[in-house]
This record gives structure tokens, C-alpha cells and sequence, in this order.
């Protein structure tokens, strides 16, 4: 009998392309039926056949109180009994802007947008019309949204100009990004040596979550912030996967590195679309009302998905909160590495808080060229062995994974335990 899974996917692929309004859920990269979620609770979530899954994803990262948590729906209850949207400001617009400034040193002021996708764009248009330069620099395996001039690969090569990664990117607009390596300090500054004049921003994942996990060289990142200072480049932190996840204070925080802007979503919105961006009050005063960078919204900063960007934060915020999530993150990396080698499978896995990388090759991979090297058979293989044992991994080997405060430690010994059988059957 087809599944209801199977039955909704072959009605959402008639009217929705691939079936999914998001490429990675469509399963491609694993093979198989995607799972079509009708609830989750905590750390679980249940698909259209009634089955229970372990959720490692998180909806990608925001949940990071779990799914449903009673303190935030009640805010998102109140709050839309109030009103959905006014297209005008609210209070619970300024404390949340007011609470990311005070978590985030490097944020003097910030603007709240609905994606993270937004406030990548907009920080790079600022980026742009502050330094009044064109050139953007970005890493490959970085994914910073889906805008025109970060939908770009690295030309033929070093130091050559990026080619559209997509269709309907102009080939000229590419022409304005840069694509060097992650964690690669002197590819950084032959490319500073080569174009620093015309070089208007710098844009990177601190800790790379798009290319599966990358964690950064210490010294790549210091040498980003010098180079930027030395020649004028504006310094974008993209922590719109970070922020409020690897630490309370971000990558920045945990590296000690204060950029000069900085983008953020996901857990900023505790699982309803809020993005911001911020940093430097002589960079943000560039930005309309105050200046001549333009940007604007009627959905920006949504009471609605600020009321559950707040309860979440103010969680976020419990003392303890993110010693508690790196140790859960760490007993499901620690037990997934003893699972593996047990039965001698070519494994590695890190964690940085509450994200995890899980790799099928000996060592975690420094660079993006490493990760494109991880056997993606095998990551098919266990994902699917997970997913019949009811853990809920992300459905490509490249992306990062993620844990919740809601996770308990009989959840993660669970998953470990079905890791182990799936491991054995290798
Ligand atoms: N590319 C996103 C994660 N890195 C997936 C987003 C989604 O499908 O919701």
C-alpha cells in the first residue's frame, strides 16, 4: 500500500516544482520519499504515517528549545491575538533589537528583516554602499542565501572572478564576487594583495554549517579581520546558523573575533522567519531611513515572529542553557564515534555547541575540497538506516546537524544505540 508520505509527495511534485519549496528536503541527494512532518513535540517529530522521529535537524537549526516549547507558543498565542501584522513598529520590535545589541558587542545597531536569505542581501548591499566599492569575497562551501551575488562558484581559477552557481544569475553580476577557499589564509591575502582597493566585503560562515561542518582555522579568521581593517573591507560574519547556537555570543564570541557586520536568523525567530542584520552604528546610519542604502519590508520584524524570537531568546539566555546543549551535543558525537569504530566504519564527527558535523571518512575535513572527498554512499546508507530506526537526520551529507535543549539524554543514547546496529550491519 503507498504511504501517505508517498501519497502527499506525488501530489505536492503536480503543483509545487520538485515537490518541495526548498531543494534539500526533496531528498534528492539521499534517494527515497520525503517526509511530509504533521507535528513535533520537543525533541520528536511525526510524519503523515504516524511515525516518531529523534530530530537531529531542528528545522534547520532554530529549534533550539525543541519543537513546540510551551514558552514559545504561548508568546506566538498572545501575540497573534493582538494582531498579525501593522506594518508599523511595535515594542517587541525594539526589545528584540535592544536584546541582540546586548548579547552581540560587535552589534551597535541592527535591523530586523524575515530571512536570513534578507539579511545577507541587505548587509552586502551596505557593505557595498558604505566602502562605495563593488567586490565581494566569499568562501567556497559557504552558503549565505540564495541572492544573485552569492549564488556564485569560483572561476577557473585563483583569483579569478566567480561564474553563476545558478540559472538566472547574470554572468556580469557574478563578475563581483570572489569564491576563494575556507580556511585558507594566504589565498586571502594574495587576493587582497591582488584587488584590497576594490574589495568591499568580506562574507563568511565563522563556523561553516552549509558544507556539512567546518569548523575555522583560528588563524583564518584573524587574518580576515586584519586584511579587512588594512585595506578598508567591511567584515560580514554570517551567523545566521551560529548566532545563538554555537555559543551565546556566537562564533564571534567563541573566537573572540568582532566583525563589522553581522547577519542573523534562525534562532533569532525561534522557528517563525525573522533574519536581522547589525553592527557598527557608522555603517547601519548608511542604512534608510538615516541613509542611502535602501531596504524595506512589510513583514519586518512581524510581531508575531518577534513574540517567538523573544520567548526563545529569554531561554536561550537561562543560565547554563548552552553548557547543557554542548554536552548533549557531545554525548551524541561521542557515542556515534565509539558506535563507528566498534565496527570499523571510516567515520569522524565534531561538535561546536549545539551543531554537529558527521563525516564518512577517518578525519574531519578542514577545507571544502576535504568534505566533497566524505563517501556519500555510506552518509546514504546510515541516513536511511536512521531514519527506519526513527532518527531524523538531515537528508544530505553536507549539511550540519543539530540538537535541542529538549533533547534528553535517554533520546541521544536511543539514537546512539540505533547508530551502533546500523553500524554493525555495515
Ligand atoms: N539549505 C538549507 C539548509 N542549509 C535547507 C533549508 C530548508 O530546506 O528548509
Amino acid at each position: 500500500m503507498i504511504s501517505r508520505n508517498q501519497q502527499l509527495f506525488e501530489r505536492a511534485q503536480q503543483f509545487i516544482p520538485g515537490g518541495v519549496n526548498s531543494p534539500v528536503r526533496a531528498f534528492r541527494s539521499v534517494g527515497g520519499t520525503p517526509r511530509f512532518f504533521v507535528a513535533g513535540l520537543g525533541p520528536r517529530v511525526t510524519d503523515a504515517d504516524g511515525k516518531s522521529y529523534v530530530d537531529y535537524v531542528g528545522s534547520w537549526g532554530p529549534l533550539i528549545v525543541g519543537h513546540a516549547h510551551p514558552e514559545v507558543v504561548a508568546a506566538v498565542r498572545d501575540a497573534a491575538l493582538r494582531g498579525l501584522s501593522f506594518g508599523a513598529p511595535t515594542e517587541g520590535e525594539v526589545d528584540l533589537a535592544e536584546l541582540l545589541c546586548r548579547s552581540m558587542p560587535a552589534l551597535e545597531m541592527v535591523r530586523l528583516v524575515s530571512s536570513g536569505t534578507e539579511a545577507t542581501m541587505s548587509a552586502i548591499r551596505l557593505a557595498r554602499g558604505y566602502t562605495g566599492r563593488d567586490l565581494l569575497i566569499k568562501f567556497e562551501g559557504c552558503y549565505h542565501g540564495h541572492s544573485d551575488s552569492l549564488l556564485v562558484k569560483a572561476g577557473s581559477g585563483m583569483l579569478t572572478f566567480g561564474h553563476p552557481s545558478s540559472g538566472g544569475v547574470p554572468a556580469d553580476l557574478a563578475r563581483h564576487t570572489l569564491v576563494l577557499d575556507y580556511n585558507d589564509s594566504e589565498g586571502l591575502e594574495a587576493a587582497f594583495a591582488e584587488h584590497g582597493s576594490r574589495v568591499a566585503a568580506v562574507i563568511v560562515e565563522a563556523v561553516a554549517g552549509n558544507m556539512n561542518l567546518i569548523a575555522p582555522r583560528p588563524a583564518f579568521l584573524s587574518a580576515m579581520r586584519e586584511l579587512c581593517s588594512r585595506y578598508g573591507a567591511v567584515l560580514i560574519f554570517d551567523e545566521v546558523m551560529t548566532g545563538f547556537r554555537v555559543g551565546g555570543g556566537g562564533a564571534q564570541g567563541l573566537y573572540g573575533i568582532t566583525p563589522d557586520l553581522t547577519t542573523l536568523g534562525k534562532v533569532i525567530g525561534g522557528g517563525m522567519p525573522v533574519g536581522a542584520f547589525g553592527g557598527r552604528r557608522e555603517i547601519m546610519a548608511k542604512v534608510a531611513p538615516l541613509g542611502p542604502v535602501y531596504q524595506a519590508g512589510t513583514l519586518s520584524g512581524n510581531p508575531v515572529a518577534v513574540a517567538a524570537g523573544l520567548a526563545t531568546l529569554k531561554l536561550v539566555h537561562a543560565p547554563g542553557f548552552h553548557e547543557r546543549l554542548a554536552r548533549l551535543t557531545r554525548q551524541l558525537t561521542d557515542g556515534l564515534a565509539a558506535a563507528a569504530a566498534k565496527h570499523g566504519v571510516s567515520f569522524s564527527v565534531q561538535s561546536i555547541g549545539g551543531m554537529f558535523g558527521l563525516y564518512f571518512r577517518d578525519q574531519c575535513p578542514q577545507t571544502y575540497a576535504e568534505v566533497m572527498s566524505c563517501d556519500r554512499e555510506a552518509f546514504n546508507r546510515f541516513f536511511h538506516g536512521m531514519l527506519a530506526a526513527g532518527h531524523y537526520f538531515a537528508p544530505s551529507a553536507f549539511e550540519a546537524g543539530f540538537v535541542s535543549a529538549a533533547h534528553g539524554e535517554a533520546d541521544i543514547a536511543a539514537t546512539v544505540v540505533a547508530a551502533e546496529t546500523v553500524f554493525a550491519a555495515w
